[in-house]
C-alpha cells in the first residue's frame, strides 16, 4: 500500500447553483477517480453565518467563514474555489493568488477585458511561485467534446469550414420570472452573451484549436423590467410586486471569422422556448464534420466525407467507452454521464495539475481570450460594425 495522497484543502466562495455543482465535484472526484492528492473540503464561506452553516451541513464542508478574505489566512486552505457572480472575481481571485492560493474560478473570468488582464497578471505572478488556477469551462470536460477535439486535432474533418454554436435555453422566456444577480449588469457583466455565449466561445475555440478574430454581434433585451425576487435558488425563484431593470442582454447573436479562415455563427438566448441547456455545436470542414447537442451530452455525430457515398451519413457515437475521456473512472459502456459529471472532471484534471505544478487549462489566459471576445460582441453591437477581436 503506497503512501496516502497529501492534503490538499480547499475553500469555497458562495454556495449556490454552481456551489452546489463544485461542492459535488469535490466530494465525487476522489471517490471515482486516484488522485495524486487528497482534497479536503475546509472551508466554506458566505455572508450569513446561518445560511453558509446550513450549506456547509449540507454539501459537505467542514466549517464556515462569513469573510472570504479570512480564507486566505488559513494554513489549512490550500485552494480557493470562486463560485460567486462575476463582479467578485477579480477581487476574489487577485487576493487569493497573491496570498499563495490555488484558484479555481467560475466562468466568465470577469466582468470585463480589464479585470481579466489584471486577474492574468496575478496568475503569472502566482506561477513564478508554483500557485496556479483555472477557469471553470466546465464543458469541455464532457467526453464527447474532448472527442469532437481529439477528431479536429486529427484532421478526421480536415479544414475548419464553419463553426455553428448555439447556447440555447428558455427560462427566462416568462416574463414574470423575477430578477436575479444575472440580469444586473453590474453583477454579471451581461446577460445570455456572457453567461452562456462565453460557455461556445470557449468550446468552439477548444475543439477547433483556433480562436475567433473578428466579430459583427447584435444583442437584445425582449423584457426590460422583472420582479424583484423574494426568493431565489438555481435558476428560478418567486417575485413580489416591486419591478426593477433588466440590464443586460436576453439575447445575443454574433458572426464570427475564425483564425483558421473558417467563418462563425453564434447564438445565446435565454428566450428558446423548449430549449432548456442546448448547447448546440456543429463544426463543418473540409474532410467531415462533427455536430454536438448537450441535451444528448452523451452523444457525438460525426460525418466522414471520405467514406463512399452509398454508406456516407453522420454517425451517432455513444461517448461511453472506456478509451473515451473520463469514461474508465464511472460505468459500463452506454451507462450515460450527466451534467455534474464535467464539474468532477474538472477537480480531476485541476488536482492533477496542482499535483504535477502544471498549468491547468482553461488558464486565466483562456478566459481572458474569451473575454475579449465577448467584449468587442458587446462594441460590435453598440456600433452596428464588424470589429476585430
Ligand atoms: C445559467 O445560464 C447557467 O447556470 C450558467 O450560468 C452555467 O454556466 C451553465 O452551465 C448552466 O446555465
Amino acid at each position: 500500500m503506497g503512501d496516502a495522497p497529501a492534503r490538499l484543502g480547499v475553500g469555497m466562495v458562495g454556495y449556490s447553483f454552481m456551489g452546489a455543482a463544485h461542492s459535488q465535484a469535490w466530494r465525487t472526484a476522489p471517490r471515482f477517480f486516484d488522485l495524486p492528492l487528497r482534497p479536503s473540503m475546509t472551508a466554506l464561506a458566505g455572508r450569513n453565518r446561518d445560511n453558509v452553516t446550513v450549506a456547509a451541513d449540507k454539501l459537505g464542508w467542514d466549517s464556515v467563514e462569513t469573510d472570504w478574505r479570512t480564507l486566505l489566512t488559513r494554513d489549512d486552505v490550500d485552494l480557493i474555489d470562486i463560485c460567486t457572480p462575476g463582479d467578485t472575481h477579480a477581487e476574489i481571485a487577485i487576493a487569493a493568488l497573491d496570498a499563495g492560493k490555488h484558484v479555481l474560478c467560475e466562468k466568465p473570468l470577469a466582468n470585463s477585458v480589464a479585470e481579466a488582464e489584471e486577474m492574468v497578471a496575478a496568475a503569472e505572478r502566482a506561477a513564478a511561485r508554483g500557485v496556479l488556477s483555472m477557469v471553470g469551462f466546465t464543458y469541455r470536460r464532457v467526453p464527447a467534446i474532448q472527442l469532437a477535439r481529439q477528431l479536429v486535432a486529427d484532421g478526421r474533418i480536415g479544414t475548419v469550414r464553419h463553426v455553428r454554436a448555439q447556447y440555447l435555453q428558455d427560462w427566462l422566456s416568462d416574463a414574470s420570472a423575477p430578477l436575479s444577480w444575472r440580469m444586473d449588469k453590474d453583477k454579471a457583466g451581461s446577460g445570455a452573451l456572457g453567461d452562456i455565449g462565453a460557455h461556445i466561445i470557449d468550446l468552439t475555440q477548444f475543439i477547433t484549436g483556433e480562436s475567433v478574430t473578428g466579430v459583427s454581434g447584435m444583442l437584445e433585451t425582449f423584457v426590460s423590467e422583472r420582479p424583484v425576487a423574494t426568493e431565489f435558488a438555481g435558476l428560478a425563484g418567486k417575485g413580489g410586486d416591486e419591478v426593477g431593470p433588466v440590464t443586460v442582454d436576453d439575447a445575443a447573436c454574433f458572426l464570427a471569422r475564425m483564425s483558421g479562415g473558417g467563418v462563425g455563427v453564434f447564438e445565446a438566448t435565454r428566450f428558446a422556448q423548449g430549449r432548456k441547456n442546448a448547447i448546440r455545436i456543429e463544426i463543418n470542414g473540409s474532410r467531415g464534420s462533427v455536430a454536438f447537442d448537450f441535451e444528448d451530452m452523451n452523444v457525438l455525430h460525426f460525418f466522414d466525407a471520405e467514406e463512399p457515398a452509398a454508406t456516407a451519413g453522420f454517425r451517432r457515437i455513444v461517448v461511453t467507452e472506456a478509451d473515451h475521456a473520463y469514461i474508465a473512472s464511472w460505468w459500463p459502456p452506454g451507462h450515460a454521464l450527466g451534467y455534474e459529471h464535467a464539474f468532477t472532471h474538472q477537480v480531476v484534471d485541476l488536482v492533477g495539475a496542482v499535483a504535477a505544478g502544471e498549468q491547468p487549462a482553461p488558464s486565466f489566459a483562456d478566459g481572458l481570450a474569451v473575454q475579449k471576445v465577448l467584449d468587442a460582441v458587446e462594441r460590435s453591437a453598440e456600433k452596428g460594425a464588424w470589429l476585430d477581436v
